[in-house]
């Protein structure tokens, strides 16, 4: 059976994105926009797709409220994006990436009646179909490996600098072609972003070679705190403020410590919970898991979203409290799996 870059979307998905390309072609001017702290998958699905339909003669504006972190401008160097919490949009249509739901992004908006049509791309199992049009496909490693393929679907421009930016997401969001369960159409998209000659060394540099000073430490950290629960299968850590303060570091360095994941790549512990306190003093919670185990349940349950094997949500109160909730749920979650496994 011979695999054609066509299969990157699966059969049964492909009328909902042909209507979504449909919109596309008889739009002029459209906004593109993501989440809330981006990822390399936001950053590089964004900046993806506003190259493309740029390069099409599309009038786009890109959306991001909190910008665009610094260790992932180089996919998008000297480029002006929208940080509004309120747009007033005159667009044919907005496109909304990588987003569970219609909060994610932290902006809302004021749509021309009738005229702007909001559409939803997205990969995450707690998609709740936001938009007037909706492309959600779960199996997907990431929503850049589905901008790869609605661009060669519509026929939309696909050079090195378009694939380098879905590139990014890729790799982020596959754990570099790790995640359990990933599918063919992640390395054919792979195989489709490679062909345009695009160099890949640059994104490879900021992702193994990129990690500060602060990121280690608060790895360091997370290394001689965490805690074991349900028989060594759950590992928790709580990070606070004052922590942080001690580490000179910041909530950015928590991401980029790879802490989430370290913890689950431990023999027998087959999911994570690490609960840490923002500057306003609000709660994160991120959870990690492998195995099958379903934290987004758990994310879902105290208000967030996610994957099945990684979620997160967050709440506006007191870190202790919400680390003996998330603990307390991840313990039932996990023991529960447990059981069912050894069924
Ligand atoms: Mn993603």
């Amino acid at each position: 059976m011979s695999m054609q870059y066509s299969d990157i979307i699966p059969t049964n998905l492909q009328q909902d994105l042909d209507r979504i390309i449909e919109r596309i072609k008889t739009s002029s001017s459209i906004l593109v926009a993501s989440h809330l702290r981006p990822d390399g998958d936001a950053i590089g699905s964004l900046s993806g797709l506003v190259k493309s339909l740029r390069k099409a003669g599309k009038k786009v504006d890109a959306a991001l409220l909190d910008g665009i972190p610094e260790r992932f401008a180089f996919v998008f160097p000297d480029q002006q994006v929208i940080q509004n919490v309120s747009i007033d949009s005159t667009h044919d249509m907005i496109i909304i990436l990588d987003s569970g739901d219609d909060t994610r992004t932290g902006i809302t908006y004021n749509r021309a009646p009738i005229k702007t049509t909001l559409v939803n791309i997205d990969h995450h199992a707690s998609n709740t179909n936001f938009g007037d049009l909706n492309y959600v496909d779960t199996g997907a490693s990431s929503t850049c490996e589905i901008i790869a393929g609605l661009i060669n679907r519509a026929g939309l421009p696909l050079d090195a600098d378009v694939a380098f930016s879905l590139l990014l997401g890729l790799i982020t969001d596959s754990r570099s072609f790790q995640n359990e369960g990933i599918r063919h159409t992640a390395h054919l998209s792979a195989a489709m972003l490679l062909k345009t000659g695009v160099d890949s060394t640059p994104i490879l540099n900021a992702l193994n070679g990129g990690r500060s000073e602060e990121d280690l430490r608060v790895q360091g950290f997370g290394l001689s705190h965490f805690k074991l629960e349900c028989n060594r299968a759950l590992a928790t850590l709580v990070i606070k403020q004052s922590d942080l303060q001690k580490l000179n570091a910041q909530i950015g360095n928590i991401f980029g410590s790879g802490i989430f994941n370290i913890l689950t790549s431990m023999k027998n512990t087959l999911a994570s919970v690490v609960i840490f306190e923002r500057e306003d003093g609000m709660a994160f919670c991120e959870f990690r898991s492998r195995g099958g185990i379903d934290v987004k349940e758990v994310a879902v349950a105290m208000g967030g979203g996610g994957h099945v094997p990684a979620s997160g949500c967050s709440r506006n109160a007191p870190v202790d409290e919400v680390a003996s909730e998330a603990i307390s749920r991840m313990i039932q979650q996990v023991s529960r799996s447990i059981e069912g496994l050894q069924m």
